[in-house]
């Protein structure tokens, strides 16, 4: 049978992009993911290996520090102090690919870009981050593009509606939701939710209001010490706090939200009018990993790595960061920040034939905004151990912890983080305690 001249320039195509030697570019260090844990590592590769020998792999033509988004809803902050042109922020001498990753080949230490292209590499760095997945809540994204009441701090295209949704609420039902998946920043669904309520207060609506924090979770935080704090601040508020609620539907029309009650042996749901919805949206490990020619992700769909030294567990000379591994600690730019140094030494170690030393101990940290002056700030590594910097107790709410959020992070995630020059606060963690503690 013939071949038609459609399928020969098929075949030549696929022969051109996988066996052709000049397609195959070879680098030393490939870093998939040019957010904050691929330009810190990313950073640092290229100090250490020299121009050219290390490419970083990152579509989005803005670099975000997400952070922000948090203040950004809150109003604090503008949406255009939260981002930077990402060619502004790349390291110096790195090779930048401004494509999608689409395929791992990690038996073939190889990567294909969405263009056909394909890098090869000693060692691959993932930090591909999470996904967010609008579409598992039904309506959710006719709500977020439709609804102005309806807004989310997770994603850039919609957090520029959370502020003016706050403002533009006169009183009746506001409802705040927490996902039933992994999420980055635990904290910053509930963090919203206390700014608006102060907003609220001050402005003369909230005597109007009924304010509920549906979530997921049995607990309003995973960490018990700064759950018991924040339970408090619930309680002071008079926030309405339902348990173990995931969001299953909006329906802008009706400006309903409908939640699964996951406690109900006979799969109940609830149905609650809005005025004003914030939603925390589900997530997951995110899809690309698993075009992989064989599996690099566990049985959760995240890159399956070893906690302390953030090396794969099947193949060496991969290493993952951030929000995409199973590291078993709240996902947040601090735990990324806090962990990059034990991943490049990994990096280092087998560059000197040795097997990976690093020791992250799951290092995280989230800042717990209760209104536009306090803070509690949480700091915990694996097994929810506290590990707090300062010399104070700091599960209670503080101004100093809202400027450390506000005035101080930006400066180091901008001037330190990205440049590969912020481990996290360990060394200060013991000049504060004189060295005694962890
Ligand atoms: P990201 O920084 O998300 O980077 C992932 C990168 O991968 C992105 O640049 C993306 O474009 C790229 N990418 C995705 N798919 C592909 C592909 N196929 N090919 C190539 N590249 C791809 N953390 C804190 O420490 N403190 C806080 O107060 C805090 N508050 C937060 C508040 C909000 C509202 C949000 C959303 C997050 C907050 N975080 C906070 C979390 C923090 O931003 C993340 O944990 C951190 O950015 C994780 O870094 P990462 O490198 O793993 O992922
Ligand atoms: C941190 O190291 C970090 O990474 C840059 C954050 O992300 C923005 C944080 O929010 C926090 C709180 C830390 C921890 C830093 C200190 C000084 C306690």
């Amino acid at each position: 049978m013939a071949l038609s001249t459609n399928k020969v320039a098929k075949v030549f195509v696929h022969f051109v992009r996988n066996y052709s030697a000049e397609t195959t570019k070879h680098y030393k260090v490939v870093v998939a993911g040019g957010g904050s844990g691929g330009l810190s590592i990313g950073a640092r590769a290229c100090r250490q290996f020299g121009v050219g020998n290390v490419a970083i792999i990152e579509p989005a033509k803005v670099h975000f520090y997400q952070p922000m988004w948090t203040l950004v809803g809150g109003g604090v902050k503008s949406f255009s102090q939260s981002g930077v042109p990402t060619q502004d922020i790349l390291p110096r001498g790195c090779k930048p690919y401004n494509q999608y990753l689409q395929e791992f080949d990690p038996e073939r230490n190889t990567v294909t870009l969405k263009n056909g292209e394909k890098l090869s590499y000693d060692y691959l760095v993932v930090a591909l981050g999470i996904q967010i997945n609008l579409n598992k809540v039904e309506g959710l994204e006719e709500a977020l593009k439709h609804d102005k009441n309806v807004c989310t701090n997770y994603l850039s295209e919609y957090v520029v509606k959370t502020f003016p949704a706050i403002q533009d609420f006169r009183g009746g039902n506001a409802i705040f939701t927490f996902p039933n998946t992994p999420v980055k920043c635990a904290g910053a669904p509930q963090k919203i939710m206390y700014m608006a309520e102060d907003y609220w207060k001050k402005h003369g609506v909230k005597d109007k209001t009924k304010i509920f924090y549906n979530t997921s979770l049995g607990v309003i935080f995973g960490i018990p010490r700064y759950a018991a704090s924040l339970m408090k601040v619930v309680e002071r508020k008079g926030i309405i706090l339902n348990k173990r609620q995931n969001l299953k539907a909006v329906d802008h029309a009706k400006k309903t939200a409908t939640f699964d009650l996951l406690d109900s042996e006979k799969g109940e749901t609830q149905t609650y009018h809005y005025d004003f919805l914030h939603v925390g949206p589900p997530q997951s490990g995110p899809d690309v990993l698993k075009n992989s020619s064989v599996p690099i992700v566990d049985e959760t769909g995240f890159l399956d790595v070893d906690k302390n030294t953030c090396q794969h567990v099947k193949f060496p000379n991969i290493f993952g960061i951030g929000d995409c591994t199973n590291i078993p600690t709240a996902k947040t730019a601090a735990a990324v920040a806090a962990c990059s140094g034990h991943l490049f030494r990994g990096i280092k170690d087998m560059e000197a034939g040795k097997k990976p030393s690093g020791t992250y101990n799951g290092y995280s940290s989230c800042p717990l905004i209760t209104d536009y002056h306090h803070c509690i700030l949480a700091e915990f590594a694996f097994d929810g151990q506290i590990y707090e910097t300062f010399p104070l107790d700091q599960s209670k709410e503080r101004r100093t912890m809202y400027h450390l959020k506000r005035d101080v992070m930006p400066q180091i995630y901008w001037h330190m983080f990205l440049k590969g020059y912020w481990n996290g606060p360990g060394t200060y963690r013991k000049i504060m305690h004189l060295g005694m503690c962890c």
